[in-house]
């Protein structure tokens, strides 16, 4: 959980397993594109800090994070051990932020109830740039580490 008390980067290494063997997606939304090329990379590292290929990192760019959900669907398709989507999307002055928001979060639950490969949700739902750089990289850590944790540990459920 994102909290002021919570850096998001400390984590026990011992409690994600990683391995050459291991295929990872990496869906990316291009809106806020800083923020979400930060959680990526903190969650590239991450993968690569344990032991898993470059080769067997696939990274895939969508439009927004609304995309993400189509993306990651065809990547469950597909031989991935587990699906990373990673997005940002930051409150402005419509409902924009809650549809978005909560049709991300629903169709990611969705993908996961299906049983295939885990989905992990790396989506910042901000209500500024200054939150969401605190948990890209900034003094909150990097959620695309956690992120990245989470995928070990899902695969070797
Ligand atoms: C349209 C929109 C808006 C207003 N805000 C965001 C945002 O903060 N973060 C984000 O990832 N995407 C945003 N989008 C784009 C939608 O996710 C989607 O790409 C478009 O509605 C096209 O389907």
């Amino acid at each position: 959980m994102v909290s002021a008390n919570n850096n998001l980067s400390e984590y026990d290494h011992s409690k994600a397993p990683g391995g050459k063997s291991i295929r990872i997606a990496l869906v990316v939304s291009e809106w806020n594109q800083t923020i979400t090329d930060n959680l990526y990379q903190g969650a590239r590292k991450t993968l690569l800090d344990h032991n898993v290929l470059a080769e067997n990192i696939v990274k895939f760019d969508v439009p927004g994070s609304f995309e993400l959900i189509y993306a990651a669907s065809r990547f469950q398709t597909q031989k991935f051990d587990a699906i990373i989507v990673i997005g940002c999307i930051i409150q402005g002055e419509t409902r924009h932020f809650e549809f978005i928001s909560n049709a991300v979060a629903q169709g990611i639950k969705d993908l996961n109830l299906k049983g295939k490969s885990p989905v992990i949700f790396c989506v910042l739902t901000d209500d500024n740039i200054d939150q969401s750089q605190a948990r890209s990289g900034g003094e909150l850590g990097n959620k695309g580490v956690e992120a990245a944790v989470t995928a070990l540990r899902m695969i070797s459920l």
